[in-house]
């Protein structure tokens, strides 16, 4: 790995490493969601049974963090445990934090805007996570826009998820997605999906039925320069999914909840995904666990099918 320019910074797992030497698939995992996404224990369950899932994708999995400033690709199981133990206390990493951390020799955990970052400097190009960020309800006063918007604009690394939670503004994420001219593409089915729920009533630009197809869309967008992410929407499976009805009262009395206390920043998404899960009885929890690993195991067919063409 002496030839990464970026070899200063990384500390890429043997394991890892070797796969991407052999021209291998790897899919990376963020570890925002073990650590603000998620409460302990359940967050650590569910990070190996991701991992599980990447494995039997026949993909390596590459889960990603800062650990002592070092941009780590691949934790071991104690490193997780570390992570998900201390939840909150670490710090949530995007794109605006990573020198400091890196500077402070401090332990982050990185959103997908940083999961993305650092994937593309270790050379990994397929990335699986639950949700990504995007322009959040009340933007109009907040200003409050996720930077993993502007990092799929940029950085080449293909995001799998379950959509964009309704907990965002789906309708002003999609515009600006396609300003920054990030495909938005349903895996095996017409509608958008929201996260909990596998229809969100927006149609997405493409749609893709196999990993080849997925996989060959991605490697003609890179081909031909056309640098930045995008985004596969797969629809959490219906034995999982929420009532769309019930998610959405929720969800906005969580969001007018989050007013109330004046909660902003960094701090929104992490303080709404426990609200709901409160809410819900612990419901929307197995709910997001049960899409992420779905999600991971497509992720990991499509980075074969990649490694393949
Ligand atoms: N959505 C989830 N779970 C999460 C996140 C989003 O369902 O844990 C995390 C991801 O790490 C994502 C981040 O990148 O929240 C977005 O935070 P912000 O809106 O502050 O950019
Ligand atoms: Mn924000």
């Amino acid at each position: 790995m002496s030839n990464n320019p970026f070899d200063e910074f990384l500390e890429i797992a043997p394991e890892v490493a070797s796969a991407l030497i052999a021209g291998g698939p790897v899919v990376a995992l963020e570890s925002t969601i073990i650590s603000h996404g998620m409460p302990y224990p359940r967050n650590v369950e569910t990070a190996a049974l991701v991992e599980e899932a990447v494995r039997d994708g026949g993909a390596v999995p590459a889960t990603i963090a800062v650990l002592n400033g070092r941009l780590k690709v691949g934790l071991s199981d104690d490193e997780i445990e570390v992570i998900g133990k201390r939840g909150t206390d670490v710090i949530k990493c995007s794109r605006r934090d990573l020198p400091f951390v890196v500077a402070g020799k401090m332990d982050g955990a990185t959103t997908v805007a940083a999961t993305m970052i650092i994937a593309a400097m270790a050379g990994i190009r397929v990335f699986a996570t639950g949700g990504i960020g995007g322009v959040h309800r009340g933007v109009e006063q907040t200003m409050d826009i996720s930077a993993d918007l502007e990092e799929l604009a940029r950085t080449n690394v293909a995001v799998v998820c379950a959509g964009i939670k309704s907990v965002l503004d789906i309708g002003r994420s999609l515009e600006y997605l396609e300003t920054q001219g990030v495909p938005v593409v349903t895996y095996g089915a017409d509608y958008l999906p929201a996260f909990y729920v596998p229809d969100s009533g927006f149609t997405a630009d493409y749609r893709v039925d196999s990993p080849a197809e997925a996989a060959r869309a991605m490697k003609i967008k890179w081909d031909m320069g056309l640098d930045g992410g995008l985004v596969f929407a797969v629809p959490i499976p219906d034995e999982f999914a929420l009532d769309k009805t019930e998610i959405d009262a929720v969800i906005n009395d969580a969001d007018a909840e989050m007013r109330r206390q004046g909660i902003t920043g960094k701090d929104t998404t992490p303080f709404m995904l426990a609200s709901i899960a409160e809410r819900t009885g612990g419901r929307s929890l197995d709910a997001n666990i049960q899409l992420v690993i779905n999600n991971a195991g497509i992720a990991a067919a499509m980075a074969v099918a990649l490694a393949n063409l």
